[in-house]
């Protein structure tokens, strides 16, 4: 095995220069070799933040080739010179005192000790291998994320799967994104959020349904305040959010009622006649039925589900049918919940029949959230084969293995369990080893409870992290320690499905490696990395994605190299290398790139279904699954907290700047009449209870939030000892935001 690890230590050596040499193979020193950034000639270089999936460029300001700072890029076509604190801040997560510096196994005795990589990647093998050989080949699996590069997430899913034969894998994407995968492939025939972020500017209705973007995507509200048509800005929330605040119509309806109040608006807009025949008829399918199915959603019996009027219903239609360009956004308020698909699509119903698809200032438009969760659908091998593929397909399988000169048998004939069932299965005594890379589970999933129980039945756990510190992290046998963005190179895709490149500025601390260097270890010693010989570079590894993607409607085959991502200002999906010589990039002058390579989908009016076609999809609401009764009266909402907070703080917290725009402690949005009622008093500490169980917070006593409900951010450790493993049926997705609760003041 040894022997096996110099070969790749060579490997390494080769692409990576000194660094990796020293690192390697000379464990505990620091590298002495230049960091392999392509420098401008002002000693900067553009990248892309490795936070939320806005993907700003931000300019690094190098000394020796390493980020002494960072600041927006002023002609990034994204942010156009903007940055949140996040963005500024995120050299300070790479500096902190608790980065995993060397490889930790947990001894006899429980406590961790620091060992060789020879070491660590011996133990991962033999203990995987150990249990496939006791518990069947099905008794591993993996969980990923949506926040390492494209180039990574296809590594992992290629060598999980395919090398290392553990079917189930599945990312935190799951906890996010898996709502409008679901509901994209099923409308439009293929996972495909369709706007640019020019639509923000160009709208003159923009409709934000459970989305808090002023705190969750700050630069993408700085595209809407650039927006000169004076547009009506819609906010559907349950909290008077900053952003509903900044809108100028705000529908504070029941939490989980939106599917209710997009049929009924649907209804309106029908019985108004407020309807694009001719789009509906050239376009899609299905609108008669739909039409019926929503004809019982009266405004009445609306107005009682939603708890809004007759008039707002009206007005909400009638903006909508004012519209010249309305555009539908729409995040977690309405991904994560019990029936999260069919609310996607019904938003996505309500854009194609007042046909506001394809032109500028539209869309049905899903914002994403990680960094990199666009990579995470295309290529991470979970919910996708490799490019947008699909696992039963035996001609995908075909292409698949083709291109990357494997045998189709090594390919999975079916889909993996979702996480769900991944957790399911380790309490089922079905899952016995788990590999977690780039998501702090123990933290941030469902019923936090029940799954810190599940991770002690565990036979090995390894956690691939950048800190050996996070709540996950602490209870994994062995602890790889990763290298985090801004260390390493590749590409990740935003929200508006631009590829943009991720630079490596900065060295890793210690012995730290690049996801990707750890992926080429593990396929030394696992015995497979013949299968992997072409995964020699991200930059290789780009050029065999690009290859996945063709024919496609994800293909950018037209892309050339990184080079070219820098040159361009990233680029937007689909770029094809069959596109006209007229429209391509490669090749041409920089005054040529830039804000041209905007485009969105659909200006054609044909979807990715055979007909062409989009579908209207639509089922009848089912009620919430925990409904608050006399025990526990109130109802929980959960999310974000400020623009500062990065999910479980295991990066933000790093930084001193972002630690003083956050309040430090767990606190709990209450309104004055619940307030009053309870006898809470600003700032006293309560206790909140549910079925799963009972932590304390400080009260924030505030109108944001209705009476009767509640809000907790989810950056605080405890808050998901609250939550109710529920899930969305059709995409799996956690519905994080509504369980009851019970509030009492601290004695
Ligand atoms: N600062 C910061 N920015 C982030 C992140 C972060 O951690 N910190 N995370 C990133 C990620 S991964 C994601 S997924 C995005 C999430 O971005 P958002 O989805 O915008 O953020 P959330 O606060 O989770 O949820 C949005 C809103 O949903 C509302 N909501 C709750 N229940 C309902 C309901 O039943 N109906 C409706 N209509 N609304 C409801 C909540 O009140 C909340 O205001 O943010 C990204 N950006
Ligand atoms: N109650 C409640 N819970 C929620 C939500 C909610 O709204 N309410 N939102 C959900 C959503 S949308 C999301 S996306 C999830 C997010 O949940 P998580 O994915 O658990 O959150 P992060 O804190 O981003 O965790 C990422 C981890 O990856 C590590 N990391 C960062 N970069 C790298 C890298 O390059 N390599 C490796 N190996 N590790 C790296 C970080 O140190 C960190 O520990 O939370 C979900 N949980
Ligand atoms: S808005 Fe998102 S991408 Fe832009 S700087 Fe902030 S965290 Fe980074
Ligand atoms: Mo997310």
């Amino acid at each position: 095995m040894k022997r096996l690890l110099s070969k790749a230590t060579q490997a390494l050596r080769q692409w990576h220069g000194p660094l990796t040499e020293d690192l390697v193979l000379q464990p505990g020193r620091f590298g002495l070799g230049q960091v392999p950034a392509r420098l401008a000639p002002d000693g900067t270089a553009t990248t892309v933040c490795g936070f939320c999936s806005t993907g700003c460029g931000l300019t690094a300001h190098l000394r020796n080739g390493e980020a002494i700072n960072l600041s927006p890029a002023t002609d990034y076509p994204v942010n156009l010179g903007m940055a949140c604190p996040k963005g500024w801040e995120a050299l300070a997560p790479l500096r902190a005192p608790d980065r995993a510096t060397a490889p930790l196994r947990r001894t006899a005795h429980g406590e961790f000790e620091p060992i060789s990589w020879e070491d660590a990647i011996g133990a991962l093998v033999e203990n995987f291998k150990r249990i496939q050989q006791q518990h069947g080949p099905d008794s591993l699996a993996w969980l990923g994320t949506g926040q390492i590069t494209c180039e990574e997430l296809g590594f992992l899913g290629a060598l999980a799967k395919f090398g290392m034969g553990i079917r189930h894998g599945d990312g935190n994407t799951r906890q996010c994104m898996a709502t409008a995968v679901t509901a994209y492939k099923e409308s439009f025939g293929f996972d495909a959020p369709p706007y640019t972020y020019a639509d923000f500017e160009q709208s003159d209705v923009v409709v934000l349904v459970g989305s808090n973007l002023c705190i969750a995507h700050p630069i993408l509200w700085q595209r809407i305040m650039r927006n000169t048509h004076r547009p009506e800005i819609l906010v559907v929330d349950p909290r008077k959010t900053e952003t509903a605040m900044a809108a100028t119509q705000h529908y504070p309806l029941k939490p989980k009622s939106d599917l209710v109040l997009l049929y009924g608006v649907a209804n309106i807009l029908i019985t108004q006649g407020w309807i694009d025949r001719g789009y509906v008829e050239n376009h899609t399918n299905g609108f008669e039925v739909f039409a019926q199915f929503v004809a019982s959603f009266t405004p009445r019996i609306v107005g009682e589900a939603t708890g809004l009027s007759i008039e707002q219903l009206q007005r909400f239609a009638a903006t909508i049918h004012r519209g010249e360009r309305v555009s539908f956004w729409w995040t977690m308020g309405v991904n994560q919940g019990h029936e999260a698909t069919r609310t996607a699509q019904a938003i996505i119903n309500l854009a194609l029949m007042t046909g506001n698809l394809g032109r500028p200032g539209t869309g049905a438009n899903s914002i994403t959230g990680q960094c990199n969760a666009m990579g995470s659908r295309l290529f991470s091998n979970t919910t996708n084969l490799l490019g947008g593929h699909d696992f039963c397909n035996p001609a995908h399988r075909e292409k698949v293995a083709r291109v990357l000169g494997l045998a189709s048998s090594c390919i999975p004939q079916s889909n993996s369990w979702a996480y769900d069932q991944i957790v399911q299965g380790i309490a089922d005594d079905k899952i016995k080893g788990l590999w977690i890379v780039g998501t702090n589970s123990a933290h941030s999933w469902i019923d936090q409870d029940q799954f810190s129980a599940l991770l002690g039945k565990l036979e090995f756990l390894v956690v691939q992290d950048m800190y050996a510190s996070t709540e996950t992290a602490r209870r994994a046998h062995l602890v790889l320690p990763a290298a985090g963005w801004g260390e390493k190179e590749g590409t990740f895709i935003n929200s508006e499905r631009r590829f943009g490149h991720v630079r490596k500025v900065a060295r890793a601390p210690g012995q730290a490696l690049a996801d990707f260097h750890i992926f080429q270890l593990i396929a030394q010693v696992w015995g497979c990395s013949d299968m992997f010989a072409r995964w020699d570079s991200p930059e290789g590894v780009f050029n065999l994605l690009k290859e996945l993607t063709r024919a496609q409607p994800c293909d950018i085959t037209g892309i050339g190299n990184y080079a070219h991502l820098d040159r361009a200002g990233g680029v937007q999906w689909p770029f094809p290398d069959t596109r006209p010589a007229s429209t391509r990039l490669v090749g041409e002058t920089e005054s040529h790139v830039g804000l041209q390579t905007e485009r969105r989908l659909f200006e054609d009016g044909r979807f990715y279904h055979p007909d062409g076609r989009a579908k209207f999809i639509f089922g009848p609401p089912r009620p919430l699954p925990e409904i608050p009764d006399g025990q526990f009266p109130l109802l929980l909402l959960t999310g974000r907290g400020t623009s500062a907070q990065w999910h479980t703080g295991s990066r933000t917290e790093k930084s001193d700047v972002l630690r003083k725009l956050r309040p430090a402690n767990l606190y709990i949005e209450i309104n004055p009449s619940d307030a009053a009622a309870l006898l809470i008093q600003p700032g006293d500490e309560v206790r909140v209870t549910s079925r799963r169980g009972t932590i304390t917070a400080a009260a924030f006593i505030t109108r944001i939030i209705q009476a009767g409900q509640v809000f907790i951010p989810m950056h605080y450790s405890a808050t998901n000892k609250l939550t109710l493993a529920v899930f969305d049926p059709y995409s799996r997705q956690p519905a994080y935001k509504a369980c009851a609760v019970r509030v009492q003041k601290a004695q």
